[in-house]
């Protein structure tokens, strides 16, 4: 008899008490591998044969566990971001409801004890139903959480038959809608636990830190012995003792004191860290001291394994994290598989640990039978709660409970707040949907506009809605820390300002952490016509509700290539500021309890990006948050060309996470004010070349004599320039839900249509000749005034200065009233295609913008144009480089052009137009247009990250007023 469990809002049955997860010695069988696999259309799945030992299912399909069956052949994957696939009609899910049918038979190793047996899934995704040798053992729901089984005495030593029902939708599913992608099946381990008499089955390690003292006291389900070798510690079980002279954890130095929880059964590992976190004075204190998260959001996401990741890919995570200075995750929005935690207690980092809760989708019924809300849900949202701090207890690591995410407010929340502070007083909590945070020890927000934290930091942000202003919720929130659990929104090319939020976070005490969202794109890999493999999102699949591009909004690509956003935010968030002033360095320690004793300082001059003298700087003690000077070199600046010095702190010696020399922080100053040097030699004055009928000449350059366009210096061909004032959209350029979507008035405007007429040609003398004319789109007044003047100079380079000034009506549109502004001033040219390579000096290696530029060194870089594309999931503007001083445009056979701004200009090049990039919707659309399109901009407006967040900053934006800028155009040959 099948009992059919999935509508029930019950947490499970048949389960054993939630404890925590530990490695030890007793015997342990792994069952993951191949299981047989059915799919079925609806919740009746096989049919009631399925727990059947009998049953011949040799015709299945095999299946490996842990996986998704979506990602294994079998129905397809979903994503939406708030809604659920499924109508509001809680408990109850749709008759068409994906069902997997797992099998597995299994013998039990020889000499598996005869004692009591548990089995174990570590996360079943939507809800389980588990049978053992044709006996029902019950269900669970919560996928993100273990559920165990005693199983003692329905084990046979051959031939046992594990039978599991997961349906992809069930009540628990209602709890679960979080934004990302619905990926069923058992994705995490199934294992075979072995419980020895005399074993310990669940314990709690209280572990705290005083001004040099640890306490620590073991408590067990049974009596043991613990031992810290290092400490020469050996205590009962319920026995607190004082550890004089302990070394603190903390994610800085994650020391952790192993050893052994000793019971007559069984020996369980143990990696006790010391440390007290609390909240005092309106702060966040860990082991007295003020910290600062600086933190990411980070599901747990592979592009061929969805949320069944490998401990390789969780060491990657962490590794690029500590690589890139992040201290804090947020496991959002679920607790994560056990053993990444048990890796940030080793590598270090401060964690927030998210229960598996998100009622989002009940925004479409206004909150009308919000579960949490609603006492149905009580025990299965308890359950959660309880099932996440009894697994996660013991993890140093994890210093903040979350209560979940976007789940509006209702009494559950107290409830589990109020089980919560019972069972663990030693972590504080953190809610964010509650305007009351009543049940939160932070202050909490998400994506907050930069004057709105501004004025949180100072205690004066604005009551929230439903606060009654003074109340006694209203005056407690004043004197919570702050924590921001989601800004700087990552999506597409992005997020920008990120130099500026740390520069708030750092400026007020209040502030505890931020944590940018979020850490990966949620791409799957997909493979095209051809083969080639590229990443998906929700709109590459076809399914309604979908939440189309949302997913991808990391700081690394789905292949975990870090993006430009992580470098930016490495950079934003160094652990050590460094400035030169006057003849010193003042270096600041940002660290919350490291000195700078595993750090190293070197320096280098450049002039021009050509390396000079360099050395090594001795800095002396400089405890965390505090600033040291220190004396620099005396070095003077070349006579000649732009000098700028670099000091590097690198890691003195190799780390767990990255060898010795890998830049933490840098710093650059210019010395001097020289500007940089044009190229002295190579620059031919261009030979004179052929002129055909209606062409004009001037000195070796030939320009089109009826549009006046450049066409040729010498044998360098190049065709432009054409006035460019648009950006294929970047994601942040569309806004969300409406708002702030620049890219549809960019196009309801016709920004990203322009046309282009010559008006006039004039030679006002022999060496100067100045094209006149006017750019605008169809439909319009608006557009720009031009002139492109040409001034030939000695040396045979020619001089172009470009004067755009607006015309027409911006501000009323016959749409309403679009104030439309551009977001590029720029000039594009078309270069033959043979051009293969770019050498420039000004700010690279990587792509920079305006608001997203401090990771950016100024120095001498080259890369192939391909690889300055920056290959997007969605392909958008990306590769541009603010402040270019000069570059160099070469190809086997061609001559190079040199191009000198005056004193700056952006620079893109590519292989395809602006306008191919808005076209194509996967990096692998983008084909090779014949040419390379060359854009020599004043600038572009900033990149933001208004996807899901405030408007862009107007000073990071451009005005509709007249813009001039100025560069120097010359062939050389090598
Ligand atoms: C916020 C969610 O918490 C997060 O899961 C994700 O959806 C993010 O936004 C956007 O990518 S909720 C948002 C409506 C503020």
């Amino acid at each position: 008899m099948i009992a059919d469990f999935h509508e029930d809002p019950a947490p499970g049955t048949g389960r054993r008490a939630p404890r925590a997860d530990f490695v030890s010695d007793a015997p342990r069988l792994s069952l993951n591998g191949q299981w047989r696999f059915r799919l079925s259309g609806t919740a009746a799945g096989t049919g009631p044969g399925l727990p059947d030992p009998g049953l011949d299912d040799s015709a299945w399909d095999t299946i490996r566990v842990p996986s998704h069956w979506v990602l294994e052949g079998h129905d397809k994957p979903l994503y939406t971001n708030t809604a659920y696939p499924f109508p509001i009609d809680p408990p109850y899910l749709p008759d068409d409801n994906p069902t997997g049918d797992y099998r597995l038979r299994f013998d039990l190793p020889d000499g598996w004890p005869a004692a009591r047996d548990v089995l174990r899934f570590q996360g079943v995704d939507s809800c389980g139903t588990v049978w053992l040798n044709g006996e029902l053992l019950g269900h669970s729901k919560g996928s993100r959480l273990p559920f165990e089984f005693d199983v003692t005495g329905r084990l046979r030593e051959r031939g046992n038959v594990l039978a599991v029902r997961v349906h992809r939708w069930s009540s628990g599913s209602y709890l679960e809608d979080q934004d990302m992608w619905w990926l069923p099946g058992i994705f995490r381990d199934v294992e075979l636990l072995s419980r020895p008499e005399g074993g310990i089955d669940d314990f709690t390690v209280h572990a705290s830190y005083r001004d040099g003292t640890g306490t620590l006291l073991v408590t067990a389900d049974a009596p043991g012995l613990v031992e810290l070798p290092a400490l020469g510690l050996a205590v009962p079980t319920g026995e607190q003792v004082t550890v004089p002279d302990v070394r603190p954890w903390s994610a800085e130095d994650p020391h952790l004191y192993r050893g052994t929880l000793r019971a007559a059964g069984e020996t369980i590992e143990l990696a006790v860290g010391f440390r007290t976190v609390e909240i005092a004075g309106g702060r966040l204190l860990v082991n007295g001291r003020p910290v600062l998260l600086r933190g990411v959001n980070r599901h747990e996401h592979d592009p061929d394994r969805g949320r069944a990741l490998d401990r390789a890919t969780m060491i990657r995570d962490i590794e690029l994290m500590k690589r890139h200075n992040v201290n804090a995750v947020r496991t959002s929005h679920y607790p994560p598989h056990p053993e990444f935690l048990r890796l940030c207690d080793e590598y270090g980092l401060w964690v927030v640990d998210e229960c598996d809760i998100e009622t989002h989708g009940f925004i479409y019924s206004g909150w009308e039978g919000n579960p949490p809300a609603e006492p149905m849900w009580r025990d299965a949202l308890l359950d959660r709660a309880r099932r996440m701090v009894e697994r996660d207890k013991n993890h140093p690591s994890v210093i903040i409970w979350s209560l979940g995410n976007e789940s509006g407010s209702g009494a559950a929340f107290g409830e589990i707040e109020k089980w919560i502070r019972e069972r663990d007083p030693t972590r504080p909590l953190h809610y964010e949907r509650d305007p009351s945070y009543r049940h939160s020890d932070f202050y909490s927000l998400m994506y907050p506009a930069q004057d709105v934290l501004e004025r949180i930091g100072q205690r004066k942000e604005d009551t929230p809605d439903g606060v009654e202003p003074g109340s006694p919720d209203d005056v407690r929130r004043r004197g919570l820390p702050f924590l921001l659990c989601e800004y700087a929104h990552a999506m597409g090319n992005g997020p920008g300002s990120l130099v500026d939020y740390q520069r708030i976070l750092e400026s007020y005490e209040r502030f505890c952490g931020a944590f940018v969202w979020e850490w990966i794109d949620h791409g799957l890999a997909g493979y095209d016509e051809l083969g080639r493999r590229y990443h998906r999102h929700g709109g590459d699949i076809d399914a309604r509700p979908n939440g189309g591009r949302f997913c991808i909004d990391g700081l690394v690509f789905p292949d975990r290539t870090p993006s430009p956003g992580l470098l930016e935010l490495r950079k934003a968030i160094e652990p050590v500021a460094m400035e030169v002033s006057g003849g010193e360095l003042v270096v600041t320690n940002k660290y919350d309890f490291a000195a700078l004793g595993h750090l190293a300082f070197r320096w280098f001059a450049e002039t021009d990006g050509e390396r000079g003298v360099s050395g090594t700087l001795s800095v002396p003690h400089c405890p965390a948050r505090s600033s040291v000077r220190v004396p620099l070199p005396p070095v003077e600046p070349a006579d000649e060309g732009e000098t700028w010095l670099t000091v590097e702190a690198v890691l003195a010696g190799d780390a767990r996470w990255a060898p010795a020399g890998h830049v933490v922080a840098f710093t650059q100053a210019r010395l001097g004010n020289g500007t940089h040097r044009r190229r002295a030699s190579g620059v031919t004055p261009a030979t004179p070349s052929r002129q055909a009928e209606g062409e004009l000449r001037l000195g070796a350059a030939v320009f089109d004599g009826r549009t006046g366009r450049l066409l040729r210096i010498g044998d360098l061909e190049l065709d432009g320039p054409v006035l460019d004032v648009w950006r294929a959209p970047i994601s942040n350029d569309h806004g969300i839900g409406g708002a702030n979507d620049l890219a549809a008035d960019w196009e309801a405007a016709g920004i990203d249509r322009f046309v282009h007429r010559t008006g006039g040609i004039e030679r006002p003398d022999e060496r100067t000749l100045v094209v006149r004319g006017r750019s605008g789109p169809a439909t319009r007044t608006l557009g720009f005034r031009t002139a492109y003047t040409y001034r030939l100079r000695d040396d045979g380079t020619l001089h172009l200065r470009i004067d755009a000034e607006p015309v027409g009506d911006w501000d009323d549109t016959a749409y309403g009233h679009l104030t439309v502004r551009p977001p590029r001033m720029g000039a594009r040219f078309a270069l033959p295609g043979g051009y293969t390579d770019v050498t420039w000096f000004g700010l690279g290696p990587g792509e920079s913008y305006v608001d997203s530029r401090a990771a950016a060194r100024v120095g001498r870089f080259s890369g192939s144009i391909d690889a300055l594309q920056t290959p997007y999931v969605v392909p958008q503007e990306n590769g541009n480089h603010v402040e270019t001083r000069w570059l160099e445009v070469s190809g086997p056979g061609l001559p190079t052009l040199r191009v000198d701004g005056e004193p700056y200009v952006d620079f893109t090049a590519r292989r395809w137009t602006s306008e191919a990039l808005r076209a194509a919707r996967h990096p692998h659309d983008l084909t090779d247009s014949g040419r390379v399109w060359l854009n020599l901009d004043h600038g572009q407006q900033g990149i933001g990250s208004a996807s899901c967040g405030p408007a862009l900053p107007e000073r990071h934006r451009l005005q509709v007023r007249p813009y001039t800028w100025s560069m120097t155009l010359a062939p050389v040959h090598p």
